[in-house]
């Protein structure tokens, strides 16, 4: 895997754009990466994925552990094929669905023991029985096996949760992935800058093809978030990738860029569509409000979607409305808040390019309504 520095900000951030070279394909960054847990995109073909811009999937090593189980996966050709999407592929560990979906789990120093939360089946992930599944499922970027601690917690157990990911990291890196596969490192240390460093700086010297900021958004407050990013990041090699996982709103994603991070993957921009939530570049709204039963207007008016070059609010509104919940407009609020998080980071690489990032962030965070 190639990563390639274009440019970097010259107006007095870490912001940069770059590319990221895979087996299936380029990936422009600053990216946004839907997340595909179950082998779909909720309502998204992968067609219209393309056409909205993604770049790179994330799937869940997890899920399609539990369903339909990465054997199938594998003997149906590997998930690039099984899914019909043949772009780059990121896969999550399931770390950290073992810590948050799963009742009965047990930690040991070899990995994590948990029933399924679909049938209750015993499940024991290690370091290395998570890589064969990776391997079985073929994914561009694997990520490993790791220790995701809630918040708050001691710095004893940060340490613990930090220092664990640092030995399971070191077993997966030893486990032979296939020739086309990239595993990042996933950095943890809980709220406490110290430790955010040293786990960074041991995970760096392992060499890998990128990093990962793992242990944010649990429930600490954006500010915590946002200086656990800069140390951890201070640390981070320059030319490599930086992902940063499960985040998060538009005003996350580039408070992170302008600190340095490349790489975001979140359930927001999908799982808020089937609520009725949509962005917008004045912020997030919801079309079930009464407001917007007459309003003809699309969207968002800056919006070039499908959906805004179609469809009126009001119509979508009444797809929307507690009688009627027709599915239409789960698909038609999901393609154009993905559209919008590729458009919104695509905007963010053209400032970054014509040298104008920082105005650009100053502008959007005057305009935009919510954190
Ligand atoms: N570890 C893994 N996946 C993740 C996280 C993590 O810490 C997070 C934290 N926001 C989201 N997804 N493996
Ligand atoms: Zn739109």
């Amino acid at each position: 895997m190639k990563f390639q520095i274009i440019k970097e900000d010259t107006t007095g951030t870490k912001a940069r754009v770059a590319k990221i070279n895979t087996h299936h394909g380029d990936i422009e960054t600053p990216v946004f990466m839907p997340v595909g847990t179950r082998a779909t995109v909720k309502t998204m073909t992968p067609r219209v994925l393309r056409e909205v811009g993604t770049q790179i999937l994330l799937g869940n090593t997890y899920h399609l552990a539990v369903r339909p189980g990465e054997q199938l996966i594998r003997d149906m050709g590997g998930l690039h094929k099984f899914m019909a999407w043949d772009g780059p592929i990121l896969t999550d560990s399931g770390g950290f669905q073992a810590f948050s979906l799963t009742k009965l789990r047990k930690l040991t120093k070899n990995g994590v023991t948990f029933r399924s939360h679909i049938d209750g089946a015993i499940f024991e992930f290690t370091p290395e029985r998570v890589m064969e599944i990776e391997k079985c499922l073929g994914s561009d970027i694997v990520m490993p096996l790791d220790h995701c601690i809630g918040w708050p917690c001691t710095k004893e157990e940060a340490k613990q949760a930090a220092q664990t990911s640092i030995d399971w990291l070191k077993r997966s890196k030893d486990y032979e992935l296939s020739a086309h596969q990239n595993l990042f490192g996933i950095i943890q240390g809980s709220g406490y800058s110290d430790l955010r460093e040293w786990c960074a700086e041991e995970m760096v010297k392992l060499d890998l093809p990128g990093y990962a900021i793992g242990g944010l958004a649990v429930g600490e407050t954006k500010d915590v978030m946002q200086e656990m990013i800069e140390h951890t990041n201070k640390v981070l090699p320059v030319e490599k990738p930086r992902y940063l996982m499960g985040v998060g709103t538009p005003v996350d994603l580039i408070q992170a860029i302008s600190r340095g991070v490349d790489m975001f993957d979140c359930v927001m921009p999908t799982r808020n569509a089937r609520g009725g939530g949509f962005f917008t570049w004045e912020g997030k709204k919801q079309i079930r409000n009464s407001r917007y039963a007459r309003d003809e207007s699309p969207l968002d008016d800056k919006c070039s979607c499908y959906t805004c070059t179609t469809f009126s609010r009001s119509y979508l509104h009444h797809l929307f409305s507690k009688k009627v919940e027709e599915i239409l407009g789960l698909s038609m609020l999901t393609l154009h808040n993905i559209h919008f998080y590729h458009d919104f980071t695509k905007n963010i690489r053209q400032a970054i390019m014509e040298n104008r990032f920082q105005s650009f962030m100053s502008n959007f965070l005057d305009t935009y309504q919510g954190t």
